[in-house]
């Protein structure tokens, strides 16, 4: 069986942390410098590991392997959130490029095929999941127009400045793949709650999202009387408050829905505010919570634009992200492997959070594997996990994907 090198492993783990480090956690966003480094640096580790690769239109990093036959992907994603973890995304890359050397090494499995990938985007600068979207061609052109981050910027300015406009956009080579694999962290405290080591991924959330623009009158806050206001952020507060009254009515078990983007204009004390925004984010493992969220929402916009006033308008994410159930055989091979490093030790979970195997499961059979986060914690510097989790989640990780090609190539 192939072994991996822990100590090489960590080495390009703490390497690539290095790219945009901030304290103990990363800012790295899709497309800024410190993540085109590290795209440029994962792309000559991977031609030092034998592939062949490439960083494409909207940059993705591709190493593909020279060897003939079905082969195995195996990838995450390698941009940040503004406040980000080190390992979210970075440890499903790394792992990639480890397993390929890995099976390198090993006489058994040295003619195996493995394509690592780094998807770009995953965390939705501009596309959650932009650059799988784009490599498996569901990135429309709507997705894509007059997109801006949180900062105004266009995707094609990004594009642009990161020197990737005029280059080839990848697609996946449907027919090349036996499958697709995602190791990542869990990003919550199920296995670190449980004792256990190993998560073998069943299905991953689906994700909605709609933004509420509120608009009133702009007035002085002393000589305005509270009937005679517009006040587009009381309206705001309203709102979020009827939908956190509201939502568990329709919610099922692990429905959740967050309001973690607001502005109100002009944001000043003495000024009752003529404009507000609110962004509503939510999801849940099937298509009906999703479908009763949104109906909640319209009709509580609704109720309050007929009392006039303030007007809102709702207007729904362009990238939504349906739910998703991972590949069973696939997960057989994960959960088999789980069982000789983990014996008792792993267990079969949902993914709360959203992932690029996701959307590729779309077009290749695909799987995820999590391994512990050291207090739930992600999305956060703070985020974190053991050396040895991350080491057996590795060593796991290369014995289901040998014995997934093994069983291919049969
Ligand atoms: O938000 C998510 O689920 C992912 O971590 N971007
Ligand atoms: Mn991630
Ligand atoms: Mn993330």
């Amino acid at each position: 069986m192939p072994r991996i090198d822990p100590a090489r492993l960590l080495a390009d783990l703490r390497t690539l942390r290095g790219i945009g480090a901030h304290g103990r956690g990363v800012v790295r966003p899709a497309f800024s410098a410190a993540d085109m480094e590290a795209r440029r640096w994962l792309a000559r580790r991977y031609q030092e590991a034998g592939l062949e690769a490439s960083i494409d239109g909207v940059g993705n990093v591709l190493g593909r392997s020279r060897h003939p036959g079905r082969a195995l992907l195996i990838g995450s994603h390698s941009d940040t959130q503004p406040t980000g973890g080190w390992l979210d995304g970075a440890l499903g890359v790394i792992y990639a490029l480890e397993v390929v050397r890995a099976l390198a090494a090993d006489a058994s499995t040295r003619e195996l095929a493995v394509d690592a990938v780094s998807f770009q985007d995953e965390e939705s600068r501009f596309v959650g999941c932009l650059g799988s979207r784009s490599i498996t061609g569901v990135l429309t052109a709507e997705m894509q127009e007059e997109v801006t981050d949180r900062d105004g910027v266009t995707l094609a300015d990004a594009l642009r400045q990161a020197g990737l406009a005029d280059a080839p956009r990848l697609r996946i080579e449907r027919e090349r793949y036996a499958g697709f694999l995602e190791a990542h962290i869990e990003q919550g405290p199920q296995l670190e709650d449980s004792g256990r080591k190993i998560g073998v991924v069943n299905g991953i959330v689906g994700l909605r999202g709609i933004r509420f623009v509120f608009r009133g009158q702009q007035n002085h806050a002393g000589t305005t009387m509270m009937a005679r206001r517009r006040d587009a952020a009381t309206s705001l507060y309203e709102l979020a408050y009827r939908i956190n009254r509201e939502f568990p009515k329709v919610a099922a078990g692990h429905s959740v829905w967050t309001m973690g983007r607001a502005r109100i204009e002009p944001n000043a004390t003495s000024i009752v505010p003529g404009y507000a925004e609110l962004d509503l984010q939510f999801r849940d493992a099937s298509e009906a919570p999703l479908d009763a969220f949104e109906a909640v929402a319209a009709r509580l916009v609704a109720e309050m634009n007929a009392r006039g006033g303030v007007s809102i308008e709702a207007t729904r994410a362009r990238a939504p992200i349906p739910p998703t159930r991972m590949d069973e055989g696939l997960q057989e091979h994960i959960a088999e492997a789980a069982e000789r490093h983990a014996p008792g030790k792993w267990q079969r979970m949902p993914s709360g959070a959203f992932h690029d195997a996701g959307i590729v499961s779309a077009c290749v059979p695909s799987a995820m594997l999590f391994i512990p986060s050291i207090g739930g914690i992600s999305h956060d510097f703070a985020e974190d996990s053991r050396d040895e989790d991350i080491v057996l989640g590795c060593r796991v990780l290369a014995d289901a994907a040998a014995s997934i090609l093994a069983c291919g190539r049969a």
